[in-house]
């Protein structure tokens, strides 16, 4: 076979029709160095907090300063960077958020609303040796999208047909807290004929109370993740769409579906659940989750100690849930070029500066737990993964205190509610699951606290936890 034959069958195989534009792109991917970070995290994990640091530390690595663990800044080998994000479309705001930060007083950013996209040029120092034949200096491209983490937990419903999301919604719904917060809700689907046809307006009337039900189920006490449609509660450019008109039937699941009236709400809703996954949710995966080559999961393991067993029971399955819909595996020179998959992995439990320092090894520990399952599937794909605590940003000083003779390692910082200045003993994190004594004991009470202002001029090592280790892990190999 002559070799463009021999190329066009691997074209074919690999699945790729509009291949020399493909190919234009694999070829300039594999000289340049282009990689693609997934970001992923559920709602307030800490996406934003953690772009913008990464983006601030990274953009002045060449001054080798602020992140000692990642060699290629601190030998010194990163010789320049730009911000390319201007580029974008919809750039990410990070002037933006870096200017809350530095404000006086200085406020976290806010929610994400709608998707943005960054990306970085670091010029660099090739090592000694094989590569510089290459050439002394390359490029590395590092792109990464910020989005509403609620967005995040559509992608599962795209393997699943609406009865099938209907009866996974129903199983959710039969455990605490959801049933004893739905309970109304779930009593009045009992009452409705799904079949028949449907009075104008009813099923905008029944969404808007599935839609404050999944914002009462997101707040606290409660904190739970696995809410879905995500865009019920992050609607964005969608607010007021006819496509968001849906929610799941839990009740009363009609026998003969195929004798529905074309007005009733049983095919008006499988028709919206249909749309809303072709329309909003495939346009969202196809265009940004596919082709990553490395990803960090961010949890807020504190969150859920603070909040009780069925948020971490809830954060669980969703993260598990939700990493099957990432592509995982070992990446064959021909795939890094043609379909790149995800091939390093880091879990990192976010906010470690709420507690101190001799427990981040335990916070370590704690999300080792929480991603126990879905740590499992990824390393059975022969993947690299890692567990770390880290602070993107750090909020809290290390303070002693003395109690009957003994010292005591504290912190001291602004609470995030009420901007008083606080120290205090945050306490320890557990190593194991809690017991159900525990869980309803009030033992665990991380407090939030407000960022401290950030420099206009160059960060240091303080002004975050590990985050250099991160990205050493991440990107390290890659210089
Ligand atoms: N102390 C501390 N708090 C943090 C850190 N990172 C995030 N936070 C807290 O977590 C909150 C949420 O962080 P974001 O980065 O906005 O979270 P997100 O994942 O982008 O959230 P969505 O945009 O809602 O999906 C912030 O308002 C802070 O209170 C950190 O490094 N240290
Ligand atoms: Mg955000």
């Amino acid at each position: 076979m002559s070799i463009p034959n021999k190329l066009g069958g691997l074209i074919r195989q690999s699945g790729l029709t509009d291949w020399p534009e493909q190919l234009k792109m694999s070829v300039e991917r594999g000289m340049e160095q282009r990689v693609r970070l997934a970001v992923t995290g559920l709602s307030r994990s800490g996406k934003t907090v953690f772009i913008s640091a990464l983006a601030r530390h990274l953009l002045q690595s060449e001054q080798g300063r602020s992140l000692p663990f990642f060699a290629a800044a601190s030998e010194g080998r990163i010789v320049a960077t730009r911000d390319l994000s201007t580029e974008s479309p919809s750039p990410f705001p990070l002037q933006q958020c870096l200017a809350g930060l530095q404000a006086s007083p200085p406020h976290w950013p806010n929610s994400t609303e709608a998707l943005s996209e960054i990306r970085l040029a670091l010029r660099y120092r090739r090592k000694p040796g094989l590569g510089r034949a290459l050439g002394e200096h390359s490029t590395l491209y590092l792109d990464l999208i910020d989005y509403p983490g609620e967005w995040l937990l559509d992608l599962p419903m795209l393997t699943l047909s609406f009865e099938q999301w209907c009866k996974q919604q129903q199983a959710l719904f039969a455990s605490t807290p959801r049933t004893e917060v739905a309970a109304d809700w779930i009593a009045q689907q009992s009452g409705i004929d799904w079949l028949a046809p449907a009075p104008e307006g009813l099923r905008q009337q029944l969404t808007e109370r599935y839609r404050s039900l999944l914002q009462q189920l997101r707040e606290p006490p409660y904190n739970l993740s696995l809410l879905q449609p995500g865009r019920l509660l992050m609607p964005a450019e969608l607010a007021g769409s006819p496509l968001l008109d849906l929610f799941p039937i839990i009740q009363n699941w009609p026998e003969a579906p195929e004798n529905a009236d074309t007005n009733s709400l049983f095919t008006q809703l499988q028709q919206a659940y249909n749309d809303y996954c072709e329309q909003v949710v495939r346009p969202f995966y196809r265009n940004h989750f596919r082709h990553f080559d490395r990803q960090i999961v961010l949890v807020d393991c504190l969150k859920t100690l603070n909040s009780g067993e069925s948020c971490f029971n809830d954060m669980q399955l969703a993260l598990t849930t939700l990493l099957h819909s990432f592509q995982y595996g070992r990446n064959s020179l021909f795939r890094r070029l043609f379909r790149p998959r995800i091939n390093r992995v880091l879990f990192a439990a976010t906010k470690a500066d709420h507690v101190t320092a001799n427990q981040h090894h335990n916070l370590d520990q704690f999300l080792r737990l929480m991603i126990e399952a879905a740590q499992r599937e990824i390393r059975f794909e022969q993947v690299e993964t890692r567990c770390l605590a880290l602070s993107s940003l750090r909020a809290t000083e290390a303070a002693q205190a003395r109690l009957d003779g003994q010292h005591l390692s504290c912190l001291r910082g602004h609470r995030k509610d009420t901007g008083e200045e606080i120290a205090l003993f945050p306490g320890e994190v557990p190593t194991e699951l809690p017991r159900a004594e525990d869980w309803n004991s009030d033992r665990f009470r991380f407090v939030d606290f407000a960022p401290r202002p950030l420099p206009a001029g160059p960060l240091r090592p303080e002004h975050h936890i590990r985050l250099d280790q991160a990205i050493e892990y991440l990107l390290g190999d890659l210089f």
